[in-house]
């Protein structure tokens, strides 16, 4: 059983549990015509809608798991406006949330399999450090300037991680 963080007030989801846990009422699947219409907490941003989830030692996996019982996916972020506005998503403790962008090989991928056009990498990132950084995230509020909002690649089973940003 995993149990929501309240990682800040009015992000932190209600309903945001695994899928196993979660009434299937509905409520948050996309519509089938057009694109999605956001629900309850989440946000939208030029036709997608995104919401900040937490669970207390959040995985890559975990954070995928947590996005798909939603309809969503861990995000994909692909202009400086767009990272801005997941930034401002991020609870203001917040170290750093998983965004979708992993390894494969030696190139970085977002969910979709699309290559990043933009990327906003912190000084001497990505730096594979060890060897076992194939996953992403974004540095959040409680850092200084020169990190927050940039991006660090890490490993996808980081302890101490719990935020995802999803969007769908
Ligand atoms: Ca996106
Ligand atoms: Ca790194």
């Amino acid at each position: 059983m995993r149990h929501l963080l309240p990682i800040a007030a009015g992000l932190a989801l209600a309903a945001c549990t695994p899928a196993a846990d979660s009434p299937s009422d509905g409520s948050w699947q996309p519509l089938a015509d057009g694109g999605p219409r956001c629900e309850g907490l989440e946000q939208p941003f030029a036709g997608r809608c995104y919401f900040a989830a937490g669970v207390k030692w959040l995985s890559y996996e975990a954070a995928q798991q947590l996005c798909a019982s939603h309809g969503a996916k861990p995000v994909s972020i692909d202009s400086a406006e767009e990272n801005a506005f997941v930034f401002k998503l991020l609870p203001h403790a917040n170290q750093a949330a998983w965004i979708g962008l992993r390894r494969s090989g030696a190139a970085f991928q977002w969910e979709s399999g699309a290559a990043p056009g933009f990327t906003r990498w912190a000084d001497g990132e990505p730096n594979n450090s060890g060897g076992k950084e194939r996953c992403a995230v974004i540095w959040g509020p409680a850092l200084d300037a020169a990190l927050s909002g940039h991006w660090n690649d890490a490993p996808c089973d980081s302890p101490g991680r719990d935020t995802v940003i999803c969007e769908r």
